[in-house]
């Protein structure tokens, strides 16, 4: 297993659209396995694939509170939604940054698991919160672009001086 480098805000690659999986093998189960030791080393409860540079689009959560709960999701849709939800996320991405976001309060989520069977999950509250979250990192959306481009600019300049400083 490997824990895998995390792309940092405003890195251009956190852009660009994650492609299907097409098949459901084991080099995809072994980058499964990664993913999540990767997220779990970062203490997150979510990582996109796209975080680590792989555009792909697979996902790993645990939101459970012993992060003993893992769940993978390959190709994952948003089928329905209800409700809205204001939630202060944070972003291994974007770090020592909190950002409110405003997103539907409960979800149906169609995916394909680790055998590539179709599954449908239904999520609320934070579950529901996260999947969005890295839905969008595959989508190439970061949660700063929910802010004004006033305020996402000085979270760039923020991470760009952090990033100096620590080389
Ligand atoms: O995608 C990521 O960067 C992971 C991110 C997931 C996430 C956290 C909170 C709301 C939505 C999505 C994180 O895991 S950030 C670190 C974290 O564990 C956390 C931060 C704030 C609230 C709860 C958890
Ligand atoms: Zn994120």
């Amino acid at each position: 297993m490997a824990i895998l480098p995390i792309l940092t805000y405003p890195d251009p690659r956190l852009k660009k659209i994650a492609t299907p999986i097409v098949v459901v093998n084991d080099e995809i189960r072994t980058f499964a396995k990664n993913i999540a030791e990767t997220m779990y080393a970062s203490k997150g409860i979510g990582l996109a694939a796209t975080q680590v540079n792989v555009h792909q689009q697979l996902i790993v959560i645990d939101v459970s509170p012993n992060q003993e709960q893992l769940q993978t999701f390959i190709n994952p849709q948003i089928i329905a939604r209800k409700g809205e939800i204001e939630f202060e996320e944070g972003c291994l991405s974007v770090p020592e940054t909190l950002v409110k976001v405003v997103r539907s309060a409960e979800i149906t989520v169609e995916a394909l698991n680790l055998e590539g069977k179709k599954i449908l999950r239904s999520a609320e509250g934070l579950e529901a919160v996260c999947l969005q979250h890295e839905i969008d990192h595959l989508k190439g959306i970061v949660f700063v672009d929910y802010l004004s481009r006033l305020k996402r600019e000085r979270v760039g300049k923020k991470l760009l001086k952090m990033q100096k400083s620590s080389l």
